[in-house]
């Protein structure tokens, strides 16, 4: 029994400490950052039990993957590859403003998840599936585990939560849009930026868009503009959130903290607008520190961001 299950690739995350051209680089942060993961880690801090399901490999990163992660209060369900490594993340800082991230991940541990690693009573118990569509991206086989996962959610009345993730270096364009239009009708939360929203409708203004992506099934469409707030459709009604005024230190990940935020307060019977501020407040948090994850709140984290103007919380 768990309130979120999630799966996908978590890979080691060298993040470069200089900026600069990554080959003079001399010293490096190692951690860890995968989509889903990321996104229990935030549903975990939030008070919510969040279970993350995926492949690593027999080999330190694995270990470090699973012990973070268990240390975050995620329940983790890891399967140990003895055949493939754990993929790595590299990300450096080519300039102050302008962050450079390189995968190597093709054969890795996690791009062989497969159905028979996702535990269908796991599913079925829990409120929400969570995926994003870097998973159908990594292999034949975590895309077979993705549809699955969805059909055993959607039979037995789980909410399922899409985060489009759209990522390049994957796949293209027309194949993310094609794999999107044949999963959306499955979908009761999609969580899109704009650019990822065009992938599957065609649409000018944001809230066309939002209209033309709910047309094709999800109930709750989510249209993130980054450091420009967000905006929800939910049956018809349109909600905007103003986006908290914070620095930004690294925004890789931000919209994983979002997802996290509305999943959380979905999970706590919030209201709308409570959930859509929470979901900004956590995308907020997660830009104000290097790292993927790492500056997610906690609940009591949360009223911080309307600090007074000194910034000094006593
Ligand atoms: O949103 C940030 C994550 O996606 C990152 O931690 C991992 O980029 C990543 C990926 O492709 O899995």
């Amino acid at each position: 029994m768990t309130d979120l299950v999630t799966f996908g690739e978590t890979m080691a995350l060298f993040g470069a400490r200089r900026t600069g051209p990554l080959r003079f680089a001399r010293d490096f942060d190692l951690g860890l950052g995968g989509a889903e993961s990321n996104v229990a880690i935030g549903v975990a801090r939030l008070g919510h039990d969040a279970t993350w399901v995926g492949r690593v490999g027999a080999d330190e990163f694995g270990d470090l993957i699973r012990s973070t992660l268990t240390g975050e209060g995620v329940d983790v369900r890891a399967v140990q590859d003895p055949d493939a490594p754990t993929g790595l993340m590299i990300k450096g800082r080519r300039t102050a403003d302008l962050i450079d991230v390189r995968y190597y991940r093709k054969g890795s541990a996690g791009s062989r998840l497969c159905p028979a690693d996702l535990d269908p009573a796991l599913i079925r118990s829990a409120r929400v599936l969570h995926v994003s569509a870097i998973t159908p991206a990594l292999s034949g086989t975590a895309r077979e585990a993705v549809r699955h996962a969805i059909a055993q959610a959607r039979a037995a009345g789980v909410l399922v939560s899409l985060d489009v993730n759209y990522r390049r270096a994957l796949w293209t364009a027309a194949e993310a849009g094609a794999w999107l239009r044949e999963t959306i009708g499955d979908v009761d939360v999609l969580f899109a930026t704009e650019a990822e929203g065009r992938l599957v409708a065609a649409a000018e203004g944001a809230e066309e868009l939002a209209k033309a992506l709910a047309a094709l099934g999800p109930r709750h469409v989510l249209v993130k503009f980054g450091a420009k707030g967000a905006m929800e459709l939910t049956d018809g009604v349109v909600r905007r959130a103003e986006p908290y005024d914070v620095t930004e230190v690294d925004s890789v990940g931000a919209g994983d903290a979002f997802a996290a935020g509305w999943l959380a307060d979905w999970l706590a019977g919030a209201e709308p607008e409570q959930r859509l501020s929470t979901a900004c407040a956590a995308g907020a948090f997660a830009v104000t520190s290097q790292g993927d994850w790492e500056s997610l709140p906690r609940r009591a984290d949360l009223s911080l961001l309307r600090q007074p103007a000194d910034g000094v919380s006593r």
